[in-house]
């Protein structure tokens, strides 16, 4: 890691100094404060303002206790978190996770990632994640439900469709923002748009299940034709068979690729037929199984346990569409030396510094993920316009509202990294198109927050 800016630099060891325990979070301020090394270069204005300092600070960080009755009539008690981290542009925006690897570092990376993803949609969010170290895996219907009305009986308190409007990310879908959203108007009397994710009749958008792998593929074409390359006849690995991994699938068959590997955390299944997607909805979305039973179901597919071996599958394009870290240096040099020429992040965080150095020491055409995966809060911010004319827009309409950010997106991240001498760096364009609005609206409004 080298951040160059002297400043930058002091206010990093600083933030280190008084974050033990907090790797995730270093590591997310790291990447951004290295690509911003030239642009505190060009604004002293910015560091006399303390932006730097001001900005990897959350705003407010709660944290709370969430306990609830299992099937068996025991008391259990979890974690809950929400980080609102920076509402310079908008009210705070970002989603909840359930798994048991939630901590405060977790939540807090993901929170300044998403004030930079937020800032790139062109949409006036703020930046804020929450979550909770409750495990999904193996609870009830009813065990999910009074969890999730839990959770909400104290986070109620702290947001509002003009405060903060949280979402969903891994162990949050429609099912879970139901249950949330059924506890907030329980408890407020209010019928409002302080959730997006919502099911279609209680007035969610149409196309945002889709929008963070349909807004990837969106990207990844987009990144592709830039080098005369396209999806069509390439062959795919997607991580992860969740939301974002599933869509993605999706979209990258609409669009001619052969996606030939998905994954859970459990192991992998390659299909080289390419994944039958209809087989891994039933399974994942509708049955709630493992990612094993592909290939029980589909004769030709093999699975192998473990679920990082799938970065050593062959493939023009990898996407990894699960988790933080979960694709390290080595895992990125196997995938460079067979061949691969694009990595597009649908996860958040998903590849380790030394996965980032290698793809771009080989000139892999290479998407971060605030950049990348940004389809699907620019898709809830659009769920919020929505609510907030009190009308709703046609699938095409949106599709074609969320395939134009995404191009944006794109544009303004390569724009951003030529204007800075680093020409093709998605990651610094990303980062510094990314900071800039929410360094100028925190410049405008004056200090404290
Ligand atoms: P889901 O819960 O729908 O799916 C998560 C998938 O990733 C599952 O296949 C899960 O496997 C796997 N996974 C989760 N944790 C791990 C782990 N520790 N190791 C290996 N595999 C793991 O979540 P989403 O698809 O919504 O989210 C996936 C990623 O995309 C996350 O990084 C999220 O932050 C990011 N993202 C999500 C957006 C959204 O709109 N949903 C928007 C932008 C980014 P298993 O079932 O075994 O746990
Ligand atoms: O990481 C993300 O951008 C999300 N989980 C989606 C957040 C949202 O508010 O839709």
């Amino acid at each position: 890691m080298q951040i160059k800016n002297q400043h930058l630099s002091d206010v990093y060891e600083s933030l280190a100094a008084r974050s033990a325990g907090e790797p995730e979070f270093l590591q997310a301020v790291a990447e951004v404060f290295e690509s911003l090394s030239p642009v505190a270069d060009a604004r002293p204005d910015y560091i006399k303002a303390g932006i730097f300092s001001r900005i990897v600070e959350p705003e407010r960080f709660i944290q709370f206790r969430v306990s609830w009755v299992d099937d068996e009539g025991n008391v259990r008690v979890n974690r809950g978190y929400r980080v609102q981290f920076n509402s310079a542009i908008g009210p705070y925006k970002g989603g909840l996770r359930l798994h048991p690897s939630v901590s405060a570092s977790v939540i807090k990376f993901l929170g300044f990632e998403q004030v930079f993803k937020n800032s790139l949609t062109t949409l006036p969010m703020g930046g804020g994640k929450g979550g909770s170290d409750f495990d999904p895996k193996g609870k009830s219907e009813g065990e999910i439900m009074r969890f999730c009305q839990s959770f909400m009986t104290e986070l109620y308190r702290h947001i509002g469709p003009d405060t903060d409007v949280p979402a969903g990310d891994i162990g949050v879908g429609g099912r879970e923002i139901g249950y949330m959203f059924g506890q907030y108007k329980r408890l407020t009397n209010r019928f409002e748009g302080v959730l997006t994710g919502k099911a279609i009749p209680s007035g969610g958008s149409l196309v945002r299940t889709q929008a963070t792998g349909y807004g990837l593929l969106y990207f990844t074409d987009e990144m592709l034709r830039d080098r005369g390359m396209s999806v069509d006849g390439k062959t795919i690995v997607i991580s992860g068979s969740g939301n974002v991994a599933i869509y993605a699938c999706e979209k990258a068959q609409e669009m001619g690729g052969k996606v030939v590997a998905m994954s859970d955390s459990n192991g992998y299944v390659y299909d080289k037929d390419g994944i039958k997607l209809d087989v891994v909805k039933q399974i994942k979305e509708v049955e709630r199984l493992r990612i094993k039973e592909y290939a029980a179901r589909v004769p030709g597919s093999v699975y192998t346990e473990g679920c990082r071996g799938i970065w050593s599958i062959p493939c023009d394009i990898a996407l990894p569409c699960a988790t933080q870290n979960e694709l390290n240096g080595d895992e990125a040099a196997t995938l460079v030396k067979n061949g691969c020429r694009a990595v597009a992040e649908g996860a958040n965080m998903p590849s380790t510094p030394e996965a980032v150095e290698c793809f771009l020491a080989n000139n892999i055409a290479y998407a971060p993920a605030k950049a990348s995966n940004a389809g699907g809060v620019a898709t809830s911010g659009l769920e919020m316009v929505q609510n907030s004319i009190r009308m709703s827009w046609t699938a095409p309409e949106v599709d074609e509202k969320l395939h134009g950010i995404m191009k944006n997106i794109y544009a303004s991240a390569k724009a951003a990294a030529a204007e800075y001498g680093m020409a093709g760096n998605l990651v610094a364009g990303a980062n510094i198109a990314g900071f800039q609005k929410v360094a100028d609206a925190m410049l405008w409004q004056g200090i404290a927050y």
